[in-house]
């Protein structure tokens, strides 16, 4: 075994990744932007805007093009024929609604016509509810009503709204025809998945655990949680499955049309951080990964579920066995481009040395860092709401925002009672040095990047090679490498700083919510 193929299908894009892991070395990497790259399709951010009352939806059609356009591009750099085994991360908690009929879509090998026309007709509904809705509070609130504490101690979560379970809820009590009409509701992951597959695979643990379905104990769907979240909801769900078992041979499409040997293998796909903490090379206890994309995460592998008493953080399958928590914040990137054009600068007012104008203030003008509806904690802000004067330097004024998503992190994430001896930080943002110190800064620990920067896309890549015999642990010390002069120490001098304005930010978040 030696070339495998790691694919990153996340909020905005999908991100190609080939690697020998016999060589250790990085092939050819290629990338869609739904927003960029499918300018036509109103998808500006990856996803439909202007949705009402948090409703957030995306086209599924779009990930099938942004893949082919992204394995397009993939095939003019590399040989596909050489990839044995290929893995998706997929963005969690997205549903994908497929009526009968779909599997002859699936299995369909003729090339001429694209992936996206041939689903059209098979979609029961025609957008997919992604991890940014959050319109199924009253589903939840039914859900929490049967279930109460049961809920977060099985699935590791209590009802939430991104979740797949109350969306599917949703759907059946606003269109149960369309509902009934569903022959199999899959995640992104699984979708894709079974597209590549040209059959139906099941949905993994790891991502699976993310929908209020799946019993962690058990790790098979919980009957009851099914039975009340929608009638014949256990008919549209195949058993869960690890992403490690290879269930398929790569479907005839992909040979004819990129190139692929028919003897390439798929496995179940994952979500994007239970892939990431492969890629980020933190599959075992000890050491904390921070994500900054799109949405912020904050998780670490775990040997028992360990559940927050709050509510806000999330309890994952590990790809490499044993679980993982997660916390999710929703004003991540969004947040920081939302302030970046507000300021009329560029990333470069990020840097570090722009930021050290403002160190003596550090910690000082606090900033409850929400453009929109967080998460984490669960409320409906509209704008952020800063504790310093208007005529604050540009500096002081991203200096505040930063340390306000990370003072937030901090807070929520005590629960897990750890002391992070080493951040792993990863994501778009990841790269930029100012954003790495004020990491460092606020948690009073190290902060290291690897060389690959989407780990979602090189976990999947691992998680591939694995399935197909390879030692997880030798992949990840060649691969999940912290790159050279990458490491940023914490100022100690800041830490009774940050220790008295987690205080200030946790008093000034009670007065708002
Ligand atoms: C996790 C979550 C997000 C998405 C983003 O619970 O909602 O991190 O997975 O892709």
């Amino acid at each position: 075994m030696a070339i495998v193929l790691g694919l990153d299908l996340s909020t905005q894009s999908a991100t190609a990744l080939v690697l020998d892991t016999q060589v250790g070395k990085t092939l050819a990497r290629a990338r869609a932007g739904f927003g960029p790259d499918f300018p036509g399709r109103g998808h500006p951010e990856g996803f439909l805007p202007g949705g009402q009352g948090g409703v957030v939806h995306a086209d599924p059609l779009l990930w099938l093009d942004g893949l082919e356009l992204a394995l397009e591009r993939l095939a003019k750099l590399t040989d596909l024929s050489k990839v044995d085994a290929v893995s998706v991360s997929g963005q969690q908690h997205g549903s994908v609604y497929l009526a009968e009929g779909y599997a002859a879509a699936l299995a369909d090998g003729d090339r001429t016509t694209a992936l996206s026309a041939k689903f059209k007709a098979v979609l029961a509904r025609a957008t997919s509810p992604i991890w940014m809705d959050s319109s199924t509070s009253a589903e939840c609130r039914e859900l929490q009503a049967l279930f109460g504490a049961r809920m977060q101690a099985d699935t590791g979560s209590p009802a939430i709204e991104r979740f797949t379970g109350p969306q599917i809820r949703k759907f059946f009590k606003q269109s149960p025809t369309a509902y009934s009409a569903t022959d199999h509701v899959h995640l992104v992951s699984s979708f894709i998945a079974s597209v590549l597959a040209g059959k139906s695979l099941p949905i993994d643990f790891g991502d699976g655990a993310g929908m209020n379905l799946l019993n962690l104990k058990s790790l098979t769907w919980d009957k009851d949680l099914i039975d009340a979240t929608a009638p014949e909801l256990s008919d549209k769900l195949l058993p869960a499955a690890s992403c490690l078992k290879p269930q398929a041979k790569i479907s005839s499409y992909f040979v004819e049309k990129y190139g692929f040997a028919a003897t390439c293998q798929v496995c179940p796909f994952t979500g994007d951080n239970p892939a990431s903490l492969v890629g980020m090379g933190a599959t075992t206890p000890g050491q904390v990964v921070i994500s900054l994309g799109t949405s912020d995460t904050f998780f670490a592998a775990m040997t028992e579920p360990k559940t927050d008493p709050q509510g806000f953080g999330h309890v994952f399958g590990n790809p490499a066995g044993g679980f993982m928590s997660l916390i999710c914040f929703r004003n991540g990137s969004l947040a920081r481009e939302a302030l970046r054009d507000e300021l009329g600068v560029d990333w470069s007012a990020f840097d570090q040395e722009a930021l050290s104008a403002s160190k003596a203030s550090a910690g000082k003008n606090l900033t409850l860092p929400f453009y929109g509806a967080e998460i984490t904690p669960r409320h409906d802000f509209e704008k952020p709401i800063t504790e310093f004067s208007e005529s604050s330097t540009d500096a002081i004024r991203i200096r505040s925002l930063l340390e306000g998503q990370f003072l937030n992190m901090r807070l929520h994430s005590q629960w897990m009672g750890i002391a992070p001896q080493r951040i792993l930080l990863t994501g778009g943002a990841s790269k930029n040095n100012g954003i790495a110190q004020i990491v460092a800064d606020v948690f009073q620990a190290p902060v290291e990047r690897l060389e690959v920067a989407n780990s979602a896309a090189l976990g999947a890549a691992l998680i591939a090679a694995t399935a197909a015999g390879n030692d997880l642990v030798k992949l990840q010390a060649i691969f999940c490498k912290p790159s050279p002069d990458s490491r940023i120490e914490p100022d100690t001098h800041l830490a009774s700083n940050y220790a008295s304005a987690l205080d200030s930010f946790k008093r000034l978040l009670q007065t708002q919510i």
